[in-house]
């Protein structure tokens, strides 16, 4: 009796053991396969997150600016704006001539104005730097028609 009932207990001990070493056995391979997941995921977030969102907020930005043309300059001659951003450039002859607003690059131009008319110019530049702008009637650049807008 005394042998049948230790080694009933030893079985159960055994069985006990072998169960507690697959339970950790277990445990541990959750906890491995838990933080190979959840390291990469943080990384991606990180990466992906941050950066694309920035240049979506620089991208959806806008900034108007009032330009005003008189005889024979632009005021203000200084414009400026944040790269990625439209620049809505709001274009009023105060002049008593006609005069236009004409970007050098980009292909950006008004119509030619009249005194007292306005027109709404949108430009994005893709770079940081000087855009020089230009009244493009005759003689008109030469006499001091021309601004610069600065992208950075
Ligand atoms: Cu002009």
């Amino acid at each position: 009796m005394n042998i049948k009932i230790l080694g009933v207990v030893l079985l159960i001990l055994g069985g006990v053991f072998v169960g507690l070493i697959i339970f950790l056995l277990r445990g541990r391979v959750g906890e491995n396969v838990t933080q190979k997941v959840s390291a990469p995921t943080v990384q991606v977030g990180e990466g992906s997150a941050s950066e694309p969102t920035s240049d979506v907020e620089v991208t959806l930005e806008s900034v108007k600016v009032e330009v005003s043309a008189t005889e024979f300059a632009f005021s203000p001659f200084e414009i400026r704006g944040k790269l990625g951003q439209e620049i809505e450039i709001i274009f009023k002859n105060d002049g008593k001539m006609a005069h236009d607003l004409v970007f050098e690059d980009g292909g950006y131009k008004t119509k030619l104005l009249q005194q007292g008319q306005t027109e709404t110019l949108r430009v994005k530049f893709g770079k940081e730097g000087f855009y020089t702008f230009y009244c493009s009637v005759a003689g008109h650049r030469q006499a001091g028609m021309e601004g610069v807008l600065i992208i950075e």
